[in-house]
């Protein structure tokens, strides 16, 4: 007798024939209630409900300067230019996005380590984190391109094998989020329902969805009723405010054709239980500067 090869049920189907919804499975805070951490009860509470938690200030003015300078010096270097891991705007070819920052600059590894920061996302995650991904979305002023709407945690599930809901991200801006740059929109309370997609993943898409998404894309008439139901909050804050959202929020941003760069880091923490398997509907992984496959946790 054979049997088949042990295999992590797929609990969020996407990139199929048709665009599903299905309710979510998870939980959104992972920690038992009452568990000690930087969040106040009302604050993970108003997380589990909207699956976001704005922070006006996570670090100080002095503290933005370094991390700006920090992001000047690497968007500036050539050899970063270069880099795999930078992806340029496809009409200006300035720089869009730094992946992997964490593991390019000692400051920014250490920024994800900033208990202000890990512990938060701990204590959303009940458990130890890793870093699944680390960014920094550029936004340049005169026409740096939005992100079109999508879950973040439907491209990791199709893409990188994340099997469950459990991970988190939090966007620190480095440059003021004016409600004119092209700052985050979320549509609160969208994360409780899984939109599988339409259409299967392309080979190397995540080369072309890096700067212009075709796949995981939900359907006009499905944002239309979810904007409806859910309607749409503008993230906008001092350089140094922060916004932590959960992987399964509906969120895009539009275009920067101001001359006012809003320049994010994002970083995702994904939960050591809940670790990255084969891509759930994708032919072959991503790089590891996109999808993580080091379970090691921060310290
Ligand atoms: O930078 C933004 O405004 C949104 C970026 C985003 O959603 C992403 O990179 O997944
Ligand atoms: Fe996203």
């Amino acid at each position: 007798m054979t049997t088949a090869p042990e295999r992590t049920a797929d609990l969020y189907p996407t990139r199929g024939t048709e665009e599903v919804l299905i309710e979510r499975k998870d939980p959104v805070v992972w920690s038992e209630p009452g568990t000690p951490g930087p969040i106040e009860a009302d604050d993970l509470a108003g997380f589990e409900r909207d699956g976001f938690l704005a922070i006006d200030q996570l670090i100080t003015p002095d503290e933005v300067s370094v991390f700006h300078g920090e992001l000047e010096r690497l968007i500036n270097d050539p050899t970063m230019r270069a880099d795999d891991r930078s992806i340029v705007e496809p009409r200006s070819q300035e720089i869009r996005t730094i992946f992997e920052v964490h593991k390019i600059s000692e400051l920014f590894a250490k920024l994800a380590a900033d208990p202000r920061v890990v512990g938060r996302a701990r204590q959303i995650l009940g458990s130890d984190v890793y870093v699944h991904q680390s960014r920094i979305n550029v936004k340049p002023g005169f026409g740096a391109s939005g992100f079109y709407w999508h879950s973040d945690f439907e491209t990791w599930h199709a893409e990188d094998g994340l099997p469950n809901m459990r991970t988190v991200s939090v966007s620190i801006a480095l440059t003021k989020n004016y409600d004119t740059n092209g700052g985050l929109m979320i549509m609160p309370g969208s994360h409780k329902t899984f939109l599988g997609c339409e259409g299967a993943t392309p080979k190397d898409n995540y080369k072309r969805s890096l700067q212009m998404q075709d796949a995981g894309i939900p359907s006009n008439e499905t944002l239309t009723s979810l904007a409806a139901d859910y309607g749409i909050r503008l993230f906008t804050g001092e350089a140094g405010s922060a916004t932590w959202f959960d992987c399964n929020a509906m969120h895009g941003s539009g275009d920067n054709i101001t001359p006012f760069p809003r320049s994010n880091v994002f970083i995702v923490f994904n939960s050591v239980e809940n670790p990255a398997v084969e891509p759930f509907a994708a032919p072959v992984r991503r790089p590891e500067y996109i999808g993580a496959r080091d379970f090691t946790p921060v310290k």
